[in-house]
């Protein structure tokens, strides 16, 4: 089942990740490495690294090539919660089902903790010990980077404040979520298939399925954050209406916006014709994240 698959992905990420931030326990910075394994040993749905391998999967890629990867992409992710929860920003105290970071240490430890899961994203991927041309590391670093950058993820969050309180129409709302959530689901499935040397169009397929499934991820956030169960979630709900932020609900009421998922991710999966039965679980995954409920 798929479910089973998506956990033993996620399970290896997660072995992956406390191998990395395992070797930083005895050093002299105790604390900064506490604030940073608590957030990420919170756990989450580990979505983006999933992609990432199941991708690398189907074009043949050994795990251990884009593994690396995919723990800095998850670091990456989990800065971002960290810092979006911060009071500066969306003023949450729960989180993937524990009290946010700077909750349990406070504002000043949370920015550093962000910061150096940003930082030590960098130092990951830039290790020595690949089996792969250099050039292909460089292309995929740069993917991992502009994606989470100004350009994208941060280029998104920045529209989303600016949003704040206004009356955004659709397309404001989805070149908002292209970036900040979207950004990095799209160098999930792209990092991979530079690794692996896709030609152009694997690549622009692969971008295809990843920015659809993005918006289709995001608009089930909305609709979760409305629908949802804060339980389940791991994070309170009625956030988005606290900030005073118009969402895909606002927008299109909950039936306009369920459909708009299954429309999403048909155009997700359709992206991916060409690589027949190697996308079997991308398709499975995109058709699963559709009935979620965290
Ligand atoms: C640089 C100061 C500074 C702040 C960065 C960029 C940013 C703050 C925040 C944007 C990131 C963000 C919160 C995007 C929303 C994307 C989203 C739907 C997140 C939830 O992802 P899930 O559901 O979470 O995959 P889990 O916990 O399962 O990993």
């Amino acid at each position: 089942m798929i479910r089973d698959i998506i956990a033993d992905y996620a399970k290896n990420v997660e072995s992956e990740l406390d191998i990395l931030l395992g070797g930083k326990n005895d050093c002299c910075q105790k604390k900064i490495y506490e604030s940073m394994r608590y957030s990420v040993d919170a756990g989450g749905k580990r979505l983006r690294p999933v992609i990432m391998l199941m991708f690398a999967k189907m074009f043949g890629l050994d795990s251990r090539h884009v593994m690396r990867f995919a723990c800095a992409l998850e670091m990456i992710h989990t800065y971002s919660l960290i810092h979006d929860d911060l009071p500066a920003m969306d003023n949450d105290d729960l989180r993937r089902g524990k009290p946010t970071n700077h909750k349990v240490f406070g504002e000043a430890m949370a920015i550093l903790a962000g910061d150096g899961l940003l930082n030590f994203a960098a130092e990951t991927v830039l290790e020595k010990g690949y089996n792969l041309p250099a050039e292909r590391i460089i292309d995929a670093a740069r993917e991992l980077f502009n994606a989470s950058g100004v350009s994208g993820m941060i280029g998104g969050q920045v529209i989303d404040i600016e949003s704040e309180g206004k009356n955004v129409g659709i397309k404001e709302l989805e070149l908002l979520h292209r970036l900040k959530t979207g950004a990095l689901i799209r160098a999930a499935g792209r990092i991979p298939a530079v690794l692996a040397a896709a030609d152009r169009e694997q690549l622009l397929a692969v971008t295809g399925y990843c920015e659809n499934l993005g918006i289709a991820f995001q608009i089930q956030d909305d609709l979760l954050d409305v629908f949802g169960d804060s339980a389940e979630l791991g994070k309170n709900i009625g956030s988005d209406e606290a900030n005073g932020k118009v969402t895909y609900v606002t927008i299109l009421g909950r039936e306009g916006a369920e459909k708009l998922v299954d429309e999403y991710t048909d155009k997700a999966i359709a992206c991916l014709e060409q690589f027949g039965n190697g996308a079997l679980e991308l398709t499975e995954l995109a058709r699963y994240l559709t009935k979620r409920r965290n």
